[in-house]
């Protein structure tokens, strides 16, 4: 980055410090990834330079030949990555995502269906503070209180009373599989359109081992930089029907200029993504997440759910006289990033939570297997049981180093 150092050495250094970071801490947000090089490379490209508002051969900008190269490969790969009959990939983010559908079938003041968002849900799905929530009449589903999973019964009970015209299927701290069959049947009993949200699980969908929400969801919304490991954006796919509509709304409905060098990096993912080692990696993901879960299990902590089906575990950190947000800053002092989260029916705000969210989908990449994340989750688990002792902190603080050092990322 010699460039940058001249022209702008602070950005440069807050960059360089990131990489450090990112390099010498381990990274358990659970929608956190490393994404490859190559990736990088595409994303960091001349193509930034480039306007190609429109679809591939139909632009409203000259020069777009191999814009429309890209984003034909990009398109192509994720439908025989997922198996869906259309794909838009230019949404920004999976929110953008989710907006382009819900514009696409709602009209504002119209009705959705979706996981309550201190379930599990996510912002986008009609939480108050967002646009969903302002625009659309939103009722929630939640988790039953007794197994801390998906309710169907009641999702099936809230369906035929408040009759959405859209139910959303999908969450963001969910350490169960989601029944996309289940969620379809009941859409069809009520007439609704069923959106799935896969951005956590993608990667997971993608490999084959969580089941797929394509044969039974009109819509499916991602991301692609979680379980999935590319660079940060959105795509949708859908049946074919509905491919116009959708294009629509994404441009010129929702969106300007698509981000061309995301598309490129987006096409790359995917085809990483379809790779053999791309499933090896997802199943890696899942026996570490499952090691985390035993070894926290083990060490007497309440996790949500009791265990998990995926890349992802609730731990109650409450069990411990702890908030979330203290076990994150406890944590953090000694090198290791997690985020709080709110668990279901917790009595705390969400700034504060009573517990932690732990993702393996980054250590799984540096290539850590049983062995490392047994070792980290004992530290876990030490520094959560004895948040007065600094020294401890301190001391896991250096092996965390020398772990990360041992699993280069940055400097392989
Ligand atoms: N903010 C993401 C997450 O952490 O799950 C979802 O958008």
């Amino acid at each position: 980055m010699e460039s940058l150092k001249l022209v702008d050495p602070e950005i440069w250094s807050c960059i360089q410090r990131e990489i450090e970071r990112q390099e010498y801490q381990l990274e358990l947000i659970a929608s956190e990834n490393l994404a490859d090089l190559a990736i990088m490379e595409a994303e960091g490209s001349p193509l930034m330079n480039k306007y190609a508002e429109g679809y591939p051969f139909s632009r409203y900008y000259g020069g777009c030949e191999f814009m429309d190269e890209i984003e034909r490969l990009a398109i192509e790969r994720v439908k025989l990555l997922f198996g869906a009959e259309y794909a838009n990939v230019q949404p920004h983010s999976g929110t953008q995502a989710n907006m382009a559908v819900y514009f696409a079938v709602l009209n504002p003041g119209d009705t959705i269906l979706s996981m309550n968002l201190t379930h599990g849900g996510h912002l986008s799905h009609g939480s108050v503070v967002n646009f969903s929530g302002k625009l659309y009449r939103v009722f929630h589903y939640g988790v039953s209180r007794e197994t801390e999973t998906i309710d169907y019964e009641e999702v099936k009970k809230l369906a035929l009373i408040h009759k959405p015209k859209l139910i959303v299927a999908g969450a963001s701290s969910y350490p169960r599989t989601i029944d996309f069959e289940a969620f379809s049947e009941i859409a069809k009993e009520v007439k609704a359109y069923l959106m799935a949200d896969i951005a956590h699980i993608a990667g997971l969908i993608a490999a084959g081992i969580h089941p797929s929400p394509i044969p039974y969801a009109d819509f499916v919304t991602s991301t692609t930089h979680k379980t999935l490991r590319g660079p940060r954006g959105g795509f949708i796919l859908c049946k074919e029907k509905y491919g116009e509509l959708i294009d629509k709304m994404v441009f010129p409905g929702i969106q300007g200029g698509p981000h061309m060098n995301i598309i490129a990096a987006k096409a790359v993912c995917f085809k990483k993504a379809l790779q053999p080692e791309f499933k090896e990696y997802q199943q890696q993901i899942i026996k570490n997440a499952q090691i985390m879960a035993k070894v926290f299990k083990e060490e007497k902590f309440r996790l949500v759910t009791g265990g998990t089906d995926n890349h992802l575990i609730l731990v109650d950190v409450s069990s411990k006289g702890l908030t979330g947000a203290q076990a994150e800053k406890l944590l953090e002092s000694a090198g290791i990033t997690v985020n709080k989260n709110a668990i279901p029916f917790d009595p705390l705000p969400p700034k504060i939570t009573s517990g932690i969210r732990i993702g393996t989908p980054a250590i799984t990449t540096r290539g850590f297997k049983e062995k490392e994340v047994e070792e980290i989750t004992i530290w876990i688990c030490d520094i959560l049981k004895n948040p007065e002792k600094e020294s401890l902190r301190k001391e896991i603080r250096e092996k965390v180093r020398k772990l990360c050092e041992r699993f280069p990322f940055y400097r392989r």
